[in-house]
């Protein structure tokens, strides 16, 4: 217990470095379209190296990093750097369709957060439609009246929206169904099971049918295997992501991939 507050206490010490010299990474991961197999867009994900701990693991510094009310902040400083790394490459853009990029609840729900982001891609002079910005299922619940202005904000400059890990929580599906989500990415947990479990296999084939009958793309989260992706083709889901097919990858990795 006390190694694990002495790390907390280190982590978060080292997160206010790493806002000031902006140390945080971006890695890509890219997903699979089945319908022409190849890649056709790319999540950015934050990763953070601790000289001497390593990689600290996104899940612990995103929510230390809440705490600390420094998301926000970071969130900034990725997109910039996301920005930055398309400026440089978009000839990968004519591969890609888009970047996802995903936005915590705070930063959604901040005052004015949505114009500072919007702001940075005409920086940076890049075209909004390169950009779709993911929003948890449990944050698109909420409807405050910052949450729909940042909504509005994104739809109206052009930027889409992704509804991230679908069917992982309590979402009130009403509330999320009236918001202009494109596309919605499964929940990894939806997945486990899929290939041994009938009952999971037909929930998961279901849902991806009723949600594409209601006009969504619809994007499986964190297939591992052939067996999985095999099913996931089957069943006519549009993108897969995941480590069968690759893992996040720093920005040299990635534009590797892109070169062939
Ligand atoms: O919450 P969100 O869906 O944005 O989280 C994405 C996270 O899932 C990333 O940190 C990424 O590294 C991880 N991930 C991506 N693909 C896989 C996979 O196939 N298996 C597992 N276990 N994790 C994955
Ligand atoms: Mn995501």
């Amino acid at each position: 217990i006390l190694e694990g507050f002495r790390y907390e206490k280190e982590v978060e010490h080292f997160l206010k470095t790493a806002v000031d010299k902006d140390l945080f990474e971006v890695y890509y991961q890219p997903v699979f379209w089945t319908k022409e197999d190849r890649y056709i867009t790319l999540e950015a994900l934050s990763r953070l190296k601790h000289p001497c701990m390593g990689m600290i693991p996104p899940d612990v510094f995103i929510g230390i990093a809440e705490r600390q009310g420094l998301i926000a902040q970071i969130g900034l400083l990725q997109f910039r750097r996301v920005c930055r790394f398309i400026k440089e490459n978009e000839y990968m853009m004519k591969q890609i369709k888009n970047v996802k990029f995903n936005l915590s609840p705070s930063e959604l729900l901040k005052p004015g957060h949505s114009q500072l982001l919007i702001n940075i891609v005409k920086e940076h002079e890049l075209l909004p439609k390169y950009f779709q910005f993911e929003i948890t299922e449990t944050v698109a619940t909420e409807y405050s009246e910052s949450f729909c202005k940042a909504v509005e904000d994104f739809t109206n400059a052009g930027i889409g929206l992704c509804l991230d890990d679908f069917g992982s929580g309590y979402a009130n599906l009403n509330a999320v169904l009236r918001l202009p989500f494109d596309v919605v990415k499964m929940d990894r947990s939806l997945l486990t099971g899929i290939t041994c479990d009938e009952q999971a296999a037909v929930f998961y084939h279901s849902i991806v049918t009723v949600m594409q009958n209601m006009g969504y793309i619809i994007v499986a989260e964190g297939a591992e295997t052939e067996e999985e992706v095999k099913l996931l083709r089957e069943w006519g889901v549009d993108m897969v992501q995941g480590y069968y097919f690759s893992r996040p990858l720093p920005e040299t990795e990635l534009l590797r991939l892109f070169m062939l």
